[in-house]
């Protein structure tokens, strides 16, 4: 008798509402399932399964659901898995999903499911429990009613905490586990914005005016988190809101958001009229955990400080509140190091390495989290993009919380420090908390934006899209600043390099189907140079069809 025979009608039903339809393909990549929205449900339906699968795996602690397509257009969705304490799913769990998504068939998929609970030795008698969550995209509502379908043919307990950001389920997740009162989700959500909120306005009792910021909501759900917030800063920091058009779900990350930004490395034009020369400004991304600021110059000049200059900011700040707080002395001392990617601006690692350990990872935010925590006591990591946070291993906490200082300024920093690791949201990036964090560590080291933004001088860079046949005929190592296959192909990379000055990297998207190329150099024109000269090379060493090869390829 099959292990899921009491659960075979409930599936059936569901994969019959929920077929995979002909040609239909499937992938848990980097950020979870991402595709167009009206395509997913036959995903969700499964997602909904493996989701207590994994409960029931973890001894039924909650697992949380975000079903988002974060800075991607607004027709398309995704969803992706959160582990009890907040982090992303176990990485041996992801390709168990892309089986689960791609099983054509009720008796192909009863058959994955077995196999996969009988591997991973899953109770099906242990309850399961699931906290889930949507951005504001369209095709949200019919994906959640899939996903509600999936918990309750596992016998779920699911509870809804409809739309917010991804960063607040993530913390959400991690409460609920972590909690030993009763608690319902809206309580939850506001214990985030008063511990965010509470530590926020402590850090800056003694500043007597409020700064002001505009923040560019991407049209997303940030718009709503930024509103809540707002209400919970009062006084102490004017909020100016723009892109808030949360109804009409077309204009979501439209011309707007955190990527808008980084990549075009321009300001959104809904801003234009807005932000005056010296004014602080910053762009989410369309589920808020990516966080872009900038300014414009006394010339009128745009100019961004991106997750790299984040880092270095925060990283200075944690690195002084950590050496006055007389914490880094030999006995108690505790170890800041920063996590970044290959795509991290060359003149951020040199500034960064003088100061203090740097380490290299892959892109994606599972490697720089599990870097943050397995090698420094205070892990500060961003990628370029505009996602990340601060990790405090409970060491450090133990030590923050236990040390006795020895002088009022000591004292001082230690009270700081402590409200600092309330500001932050350590589960996962998150551009509301990271924003407040900026916004401290701006006031507490006395720099203007200008100040910030001259710690180093970004080198110019660009980033290429080459469409190959099979994105998968391209193999990295070194934390993917070097390729190991096609054969050869990097050894053209580095000759290249050689002569032009500068540093590239190809590597294949983890989210779209297409290689990426990143080339920086000292001069705009190099850097360009650089990237489309890569670029036609992986082009051309991919066997693309020269006469569809990219006119400006060189
Ligand atoms: C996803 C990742 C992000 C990464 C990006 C790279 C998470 C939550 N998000 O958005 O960290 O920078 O993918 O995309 O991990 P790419 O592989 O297409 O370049
Ligand atoms: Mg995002």
């Amino acid at each position: 008798m099959s292990a899921l025979s009491g659960f075979e009608n409930e599936l059936r039903k569901g994969l019959e509402e929920y077929p995979v339809k002909p040609g239909e393909k499937f992938s848990y990549g980097t950020a979870g399932f991402r595709t167009l929205g009206d395509t997913l449900e036959s995903v969700l339906f499964k997602v909904g399964i493996l989701a207590a699968l994994r409960s029931k795996s973890c001894g039924g602690k909650t697992i949380g659901v975000m079903i988002t397509a974060s800075h991607n257009p607004a027709e398309d969705n995704g969803v992706k898995l959160v582990d009890p304490r907040g982090e992303m799913l176990d990485t041996s769990w992801e390709s168990h999903a892309t089986d689960f998504a791609n099983a054509p068939s009720l008796d192909a998929f009863i058959a994955i499911l077995e196999d996969f609970i009988r591997s991973k030795q899953i109770s099906l008698g242990t309850p399961a429990k699931v906290v889930y969550a949507r951005d504001t995209r369209a095709s949200g509502p019919k994906l959640v009613a899939a996903l509600r379908k999936g918990f309750a043919a596992m016998g779920a307990v699911a509870t809804d905490a409809e739309v917010t950001t991804t960063p607040i389920l993530h913390y959400l997740v991690d409460t609920i586990n972590t909690t030993t009162q009763e608690w319902n989700v809206n309580n939850l959500i506001e214990g985030y914005y008063l511990k965010l909120s509470n530590a926020f306005k402590r850090l800056l009792a003694d500043r007597g005016t409020s700064a002001h910021l505009l923040i560019d909501c991407a049209n997303g759900v940030g718009a709503l988190a930024a509103k809540k917030l707002d209400d919970f800063l009062g006084e102490s920091l004017t909020l100016k809101l723009k892109n808030t058009s949360v109804e009409s779900t077309e204009k979501l990350n439209k011309d707007c958001g955190a990527d808008y930004v980084k990549v075009g490395q321009k300001l959104p034009p809904s801003l234009t009229s807005e932000l005056r020369p010296g004014q602080r400004g910053c762009s989410l991304d369309g589920d808020a955990d990516r966080l872009i600021y900038y300014y414009l110059d006394d010339s009128g000049k745009f100019r961004m400080l991106d997750g790299d200059k984040i880092t270095t900011l925060v990283a200075s700040f944690i690195m002084r509140l950590v050496k006055d707080a007389g914490l880094d002395d030999a006995e108690e001392k505790i170890k800041v190091g920063v996590v970044q990617t290959a795509y991290a601006n060359g003149s951020s690692t040199r500034y960064l390495s003088e100061r203090l350990p740097v380490t290299c990872v892959p892109t994606g935010v599972k490697h720089l989290h599990h870097a943050a925590a397995e090698r420094y006591d205070i892990g500060v990591y961003f990628e370029a993009n505009g996602h990340g946070t601060v990790l405090f291993s409970s060491s450090a906490q133990h030590k923050v919380a236990s040390h006795k200082p020895s002088t009022a300024a000591q004292a001082t920093a230690l009270g700081r420090l402590k409200d600092v690791i309330n500001v932050i949201n350590q589960t996962v990036g998150d551009a509301l908390s990271d924003m407040l964090l900026v916004e401290v560590a701006l006031y507490h080291m006395a720099y203007s934006v200008e100040t910030w933004d001259k710690l180093y001088s970004d080198l110019p860079n660009r980033l290429v899209k080459v469409k190959v046949g099979d994105r998968n005929a391209f193999v990295t190592e070194d934390a993917e600043r070097r390729l190991v296959r096609p054969p050869g192909l990097q050894a053209k990379i580095d000759e290249l390099v050689r002569r032009t000055g500068g540093r590239s990297f190809v590597r294949p998207s983890g989210t779209e189907d297409v290689v990426r190329v990143y080339a920086e150099a000292k001069e705009t024109e190099a850097a360009i140079d650089l990237a489309l000269r890569v670029a036609g090379l992986v082009y051309d060493e991919a066997g693309g069809d020269p006469a569809q090869r990219p006119a400006d390829f060189r």
